[in-house]
């Protein structure tokens, strides 16, 4: 079952790092983004969702699936997000999840190898999924949660990175049971990437519009000669 939850919340971020050198027109000042979070069982999925939605972690999340709503101002942008905290469930489709989806927080357990064994699969299969109907580049973060058990350790910072790397994902290593900010990089870093996407998009519907209306000029002029 899917409940839809609309959490209205707001929060501000600028992230010092990053030089603001573009002026954002209007039509860019706000995005909304589709975002379904997965991965194995119990690696923290709804953990981190909860925890960028109330800033908060509250330690047992049950199993209710849900689709909550939160809005995010970064660099005078305003995203509202969609986010689908996924439940691991044999009989639901989803390849239906996956074609709502803009972008794709996967997340795997640092204390759990099974669940980082399982991304590269997952990954090849949204990838594919989503190339059948765009070309463009599939907005993903790979997120290695419950970094604060560092004694249970299974899987490298390294190998997760490396595999972000080969996957052309985006790559984090966070707790959402300790810290907020790295939980608030994971959905800002995919904010971009969504950003960057559909502007590619918009681009390439550009080129392909204008393709097409020459191409129609030119079918006329022939017609009309003849
Ligand atoms: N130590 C620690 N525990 C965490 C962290 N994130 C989640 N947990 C715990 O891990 C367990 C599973 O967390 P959930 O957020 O329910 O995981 P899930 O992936 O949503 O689980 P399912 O929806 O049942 O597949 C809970 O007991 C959480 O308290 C973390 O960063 N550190
Ligand atoms: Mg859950």
């Amino acid at each position: 079952m899917v409940l839809r939850i609309p959490l209205r919340r707001s929060a501000s971020f600028t992230p010092d790092h990053r030089p603001v050198v573009e002026v954002p027109s209007p039509a860019t000042l706000k995005m909304e983004a589709n975002v379904l979070v997965t991965g194995a069982d119990r690696v923290g999925k709804s953990a981190l969702t909860v925890r960028f939605l109330t800033r908060r972690f509250i330690g047992e999340y049950g199993d209710i699936e849900s689709i909550y709503s939160h809005s995010l101002a970064v660099e005078g942008r305003e995203i509202l997000f969609h986010i689908w905290d996924d439940q691991t469930d044999e009989n639901s489709t989803e390849e239906k999840r996956i074609q709502w989806a803009d972008g794709f927080v996967l997340v795997y357990s640092i204390c759990d190898r099974a669940s980082f064994g399982i991304l590269r699969s997952k990954v090849q299969f949204i990838k594919a999924t989503k190339e059948a109907l765009s070309q463009e580049k599939v907005p993903i973060v790979i997120v290695g949660n419950k970094r604060d058990l560092h004694h249970r350790r299974a899987v490298s910072s390294e190998e997760g990175r490396l595999l972000a790397l080969s996957m052309d994902c985006e790559f984090y290593e966070v707790s959402a049971a300790e810290a907020y900010h790295g939980t608030l990089m994971v959905f800002h870093g995919l904010a971009e990437r969504i950003r960057e996407a559909k502007l590619a998009l918009k681009k390439g519907t550009g080129i392909r519009g204008i393709v097409k209306t020459m191409s129609a000029v030119f079918a006329r002029k022939r017609t009309d000669s003849l």
